[in-house]
């Protein structure tokens, strides 16, 4: 019975069917089964199911986008039942945002999404972020990595910005910097000095867990 729903949860997830996925989760809960095995062996599941399908070429954005959504619902009913020490370990925390003068906030929105359904504790402080705020959030959220996002060629000079001050704020040596946004490029990662790049959201939650957990 539990095997059934787990797996009409990850298919839920496959699916982006953000509705069903609540509803099973709700489901779930009432027939008593447990919330954590709920999110590992149906949500997890599911949503690496969606990595595997987006990186084969077989699922574009629109699907990456419902199927990160759709988990992200079931997971918001089934988090606050998690008791104790069932509280899904945080794998690190992240804060993202997209760079100063920049308002698009899409790309880097999906990337905080996936991040928090691997289970990242994401601080999204939304768009046009001084370096200043991002260390400001940075701080609050005692964070091992920050992603900045930057979509115009005019505002990728930011993500160097924010390099920059994280030095002369003495936060470099503590916090990993990821970039990453349409025109970033692995070379620029390299140019500014940051820690890594990631070519879409997928890739993101790898790399996350490279600077996390760097290959010893
Ligand atoms: Co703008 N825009 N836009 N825009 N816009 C682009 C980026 C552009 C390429 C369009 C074009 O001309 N072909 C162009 C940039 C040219 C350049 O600089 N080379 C452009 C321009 C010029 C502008 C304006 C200047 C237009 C104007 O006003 N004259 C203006 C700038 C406003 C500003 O920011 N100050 C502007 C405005 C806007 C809207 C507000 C209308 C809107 C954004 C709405 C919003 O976000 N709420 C918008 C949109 C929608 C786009 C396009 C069409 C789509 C962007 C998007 O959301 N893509 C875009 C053209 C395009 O990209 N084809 C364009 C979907 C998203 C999932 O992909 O953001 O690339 P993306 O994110 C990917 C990866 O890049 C990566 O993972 C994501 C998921 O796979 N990624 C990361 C992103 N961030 C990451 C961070 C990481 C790792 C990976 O680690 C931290």
């Amino acid at each position: 019975m539990s095997d059934e729903l787990f797996q009409k949860l990850s298919d839920a997830v496959i699916e982006g069917e953000k509705q069903s996925a609540i509803d099973l989760a709700n489901q779930a809960l009432e027939q008593g089964l447990d919330p954590l095995s709920c999110i590992n062996e149906g949500l997890v599941e599911g949503i690496q199911k969606v990595g595997v399908l987006f990186n084969d070429g077989e699922y574009y954005l629109p699907q990456l986008i419902m199927g990160a959504e759709a988990m992200k619902a079931a997971l918001a009913v089934l988090e606050p039942e998690l008791v104790g020490d069932q509280k899904r370990d945080v794998v690190g925390r992240v804060v993202v945002g997209t760079v100063e003068g920049d308002m698009h906030e899409i790309g880097k929105t999906l990337v905080g999404t996936m991040l928090a359904a691997n289970g990242f504790k994401v601080t999204d402080i939304g768009v046009n972020n001084s370096a200043e705020e991002f260390i400001a959030a940075i701080r609050e959220a005692d964070a091992d990595i920050v992603g900045a996002s930057a979509l115009l060629t005019t505002t990728m000079v930011n993500q160097k910005k924010l390099i920059e001050e994280l030095e002369q704020a003495g936060l470099r040596e503590k916090v990993k910097v990821m970039v990453g946004g349409a025109p970033v490029t692995k070379r620029y990662a390299d140019d500014i000095g940051a820690d890594g790049y990631a070519e879409d959201a997928i890739s993101a939650v790898d790399m996350a867990f490279r600077l996390i957990d760097p290959p010893a």
